[in-house]
């Protein structure tokens, strides 16, 4: 199994409904490791880079404003598989396909305001990682439940 990194963000909307601990704790619970967190504003230039991907659709300046919009929680977290795990946590990016119990499932109605964001591949993630944290805001640790995750 391979121990990979990935790259989360809670969306501005998560902190003004106040469930940012709700998704963190779900986030815990599945045995990832929180290896970095920040609460920080995007600038402009951040978002349109890291969704740079989406410039020519229709929905990228509404993206872009939502980012912009309030602070986000921005995240590095590490474990076996984190990439697809997380994305598993999070549900489909589109909230008709995102299942009761998942993240997207049981808390978004919009797509464009999909509460939370998550590195695709680990390319992704690596690319992510370093466009929103410094190497030394890492921080590698160890606990005593390895048996159970
Ligand atoms: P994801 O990898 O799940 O974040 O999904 P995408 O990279 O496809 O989309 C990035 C963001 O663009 C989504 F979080 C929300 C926004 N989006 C829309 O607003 N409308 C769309 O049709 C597709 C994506």
């Amino acid at each position: 199994m391979a121990l990979e990194r990935t790259f989360s963000m809670l969306k501005p909307g998560i902190l003004s409904r106040r469930i940012a601990g709700e998704i963190i704790q779900r986030i815990e619970r599945k045995g990832l490791d929180i290896i970095a967190l920040k609460l920080m504003r995007v600038s402009r230039e951040l978002a349109e880079t890291n969704y740079g991907e989406h410039r020519s659709k229709a929905f990228f300046d509404e993206l872009v404003e939502y980012i912009i919009s309030g602070p986000v929680i921005a995240l590095v977290l590490q474990g076996d598989n984190a990439v697809r795990r997380l994305r598993t946590l999070c549900g489909p990016t589109k909230i008709d396909d995102s299942q009761p119990g998942t993240i997207r499932g049981d808390y978004a109605m919009h797509i464009n305001l999909n509460i939370i964001h998550a590195s695709d591949s680990p390319e992704s993630a690596a690319r992510e990682i370093a466009l929103f944290f410094k190497p030394e805001e890492l921080f590698e640790w160890k606990d005593g439940n390895n048996d159970w995750i």
